[in-house]
């Protein structure tokens, strides 16, 4: 029988297990990438394994998120990674030379390989043809270390493509429509493999655009063949012999099919506060805006800041509108300053922030309260932008222009003549901010700045599990909602302790308060929890405030990896109404769990306060069992390599 493109992908890199949905695989990883505020942990994570030096072909740490400097935490942070990454045989990406994704798209995905980012971001690359996953840092520790990574086989979505975008309509529009269709939770357990006549029309960065939005989906990654459109693009990147062809065999069978026919699509937009929250730009057209952010890892190519600044040419941004260009890296702002196109940005009178994530995590550049901003962003969830009452749009380049020279929420096709744009042979090739390790590893010195503090420890899993419930939760909540970012709180995170002090922060103010004066206990949720991010701090500062497991409808994958990584145990209700008898404060005891775990009987918590009994799943492997007996996967691989 013939492969799709993830089975020959999955199938050359198999350690082991059956690529048969459900079950659990383990794969080889052949790169990791780390930004700087999931990289932190990571490292610290890697250098407690003692292992001398990274065993990937190619190990990357980028410095992109915690650009703001108005303490000394970020800057002592960077330092610390640029030592420790040259000491450990890992790229160092400096700050200024771009957003993780958008760099590593660059100059090092390889298509056909696999990478594993600490960020959920990573399946970007999936857009060269890599099987590209992101994780939590420990996850990616363990990869460095030359582990393979552990994940249930997800089921093979097949997205058809046929046609071809009409003008102003874009890959933007294309991902916001699968958004739509599908929601936040619809791409759990699956990969998206883009496929048919309309792929070969779509560019490289284009096809970025939408793997980058397919973490949006929920899904564990997003790919596309590898083509001519592919070799194009490394040729330009002067790094053409890295291309192979890759394609799914005729025979090839999915679990799924999706089709969209590009020619029929227009314009669209995601409303507040969620990225599936969908509709066409037109249905909402004139609504008055009060700020446009371009940029972030979905939508800062040349081929959209190139597009912007045509549009923005000979025109002027609206007199109350505040737009802000954050160019997705440097290569990019280096060709856009070289060609003319950022003195046109500038005399439009945009404002031009510097080449990291910034809007997109609330690293400056919050709205006014209130305020409408529409972005070419991925993540639009409520307080992400720092103003908590804001309204975050997320739309194309095109779409957000022509709503910041109009002042108000516009549809680009009503702008004026179509755009096209002309590449150069070759983009601006530079590595020398990219530092290569060092060759004498003996002599570096790690720089340990005192906002790194050492890792918490866990005990390992008690026979009974017993205490209240802290917080009882809805659907969908984020890792935002769970552990903010922002300019405030991102500077904390190699500080565990510190940054504990915000976990819930925006949900429940006094949940903190509580957890530490009930010495920890239980969190409830509704469905797909812990959606968005990878970051792990979302589960480690939740079990550095011993919260001792999550009871919900659904998890989001990351993030039950992530509990799993931490010794919390993440459970199901096995029937989704119980949510109803379980409320916060209620005393709860889950007993004798360590055996039943191993031994394979039901879970069933009893509800004290209410004294009502609850079925709940965990569907555990034999090895995430392990893992939370010993107290999370630190432990557990200390345990190993001692035995
Ligand atoms: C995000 O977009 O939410 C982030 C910030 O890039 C996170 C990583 C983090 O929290 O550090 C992500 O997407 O994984
Ligand atoms: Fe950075 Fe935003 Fe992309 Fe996350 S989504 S990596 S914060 S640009």
């Amino acid at each position: 029988m013939g492969k799709n493109l993830v089975q020959k992908i999955l199938t050359s890199h198999l350690v082991s297990g059956k690529l048969q949905s459900g079950e659990e695989i383990a794969i080889s990883i052949d790169q990791t990438l780390t930004q700087d505020a999931t990289g932190t942990m990571a490292y610290l994570q890697f250098e407690a394994m003692g292992i001398p030096r990274v065993k990937t072909k190619l190990s990357v740490s980028y410095v992109d998120h915690n650009m703001l400097q108005t303490g000394f935490e970020n800057f002592d942070d960077h330092l610390f990674l640029q030592s420790v990454v040259e000491k450990y045989g890992i790229y160092f990406s400096k700050p200024g030379n771009g957003i993780c994704h958008q760099v590593h798209l660059e100059r090092f995905a390889v298509p056909g390989e696999t990478l594993l980012g600490s960020d959920s971001h990573t399946p970007t690359c999936g857009g060269l043809g890599m099987i590209a996953i992101g994780a939590g840092g420990l996850d990616v520790a363990i990869a460095m270390a030359g582990g393979p990574f552990y994940v249930s086989m997800p089921k093979i979505v097949l997205v058809k493509l046929s046609g071809t975008l009409q003008s102003w309509v874009t890959a933007k529009d294309v991902i916001l429509e699968l958004l739509r269709r599908v929601t936040v939770k619809g791409g759990v357990g699956k990969i998206f493999e883009y496929g048919g006549d309309g792929v070969k029309t779509l560019t490289v960065t284009e096809r970025a655009t939408i793997t980058n939005m397919g973490a949006e989906l929920g899904a564990l990654t997003s790919v596309f063949p590898s083509d001519t459109q592919t070799k194009k693009y490394l040729k330009m990147q002067g790094r053409e012999k890295v291309w192979t062809p890759l394609k799914a065999d005729a025979s090839a069978k999915y679990d799924e099919i999706i089709e969209i026919d590009l020619s029929s699509l227009e314009p669209m937009i995601a409303k507040p506060h969620s990225p599936d929250n969908v509709c066409k730009v037109g249905e909402i057209k004139g609504i008055k805006v009060q700020q446009v952010c371009i940029g972030s890892c979905t939508n800062s190519s040349y081929h959209d800041l190139m597009v912007a600044a045509a549009m923005l040419k000979g025109r002027k941004v609206h007199q109350d509108v505040s737009l802000t260009i954050s160019p997705g890296s440097r290569q990019v702002l280096e060709m856009i300053a070289k060609n003319g196109a950022l003195t046109d940005m500038i005399a439009a009178g945009a404002r031009l922030i510097e080449v990291a994530c910034g809007p997109c995590i609330g690293m400056g550049q919050a709205p006014p309260s209130g305020g409408v901003s529409v972005r070419s962003f991925n993540r639009n969830f409520e307080g992400r932008s720092g103003t908590a009452d804001a309204e975050v749009y997320l739309v194309s380049p095109e779409t957000a222009i022509a709503s910041a020279v109009n002042g108000v929420i516009s549809d680009p096709r009503e702008f004026g003549e179509p755009i096209i744009i002309k590449y150069p042979k070759s983009f601006v090739i530079d590595d020398r901010m990219i530092i290569p390790p060092s060759e004498k590893p003996e002599e570096v010195t790690i720089i340990r700045g005192p906002n790194v503090k050492p890792l918490p420890k866990k005990e390992p899993m008690p026979d009974t599990l017993k205490g209240d419930v802290l917080l009882k939760v809805g659907d969908n909540i984020t890792t935002d909602h769970i552990m903010p970012a922002g300019a405030k709180v991102l500077p904390l995170r190699s500080n565990i302790p510190a940054i504990s002090e915000f976990v819930f922060e925006k949900v429940d103010k006094e949940f903190v308060r509580r957890a530490k004066e009930k010495g920890g206990g239980f969190l409830i949720g509704g469905v797909n929890y812990g959606q968005g991010s990878s970051r792990e701090h979302a589960a480690l500062a939740p079990m550095y405030l011993g919260v001792k497991a999550v009871i919900v409808k659904s998890f989001a994958r990351i993030h039950r990896a992530n509990l799993i990584n931490f010794g919390i145990l993440p459970l199901t209700f096995e029937i989704e109404n119980d949510y109803n008898f379980i409320d916060q404060g209620d005393n709860i005891e889950l007993p004798d769990v360590k055996n039943k775990l191993k031994s394979g009987v039901s879970l069933v918590i009893s509800n004290l306060t209410k004294n009502k009994k609850i079925g709940v799943n965990h569907a555990l492997t034999a090895r995430e069992i392990d893992i939370l007996c010993a107290g999370g996967l630190l432990n557990f691989q200390a345990r190993n390599t001692n035995s």
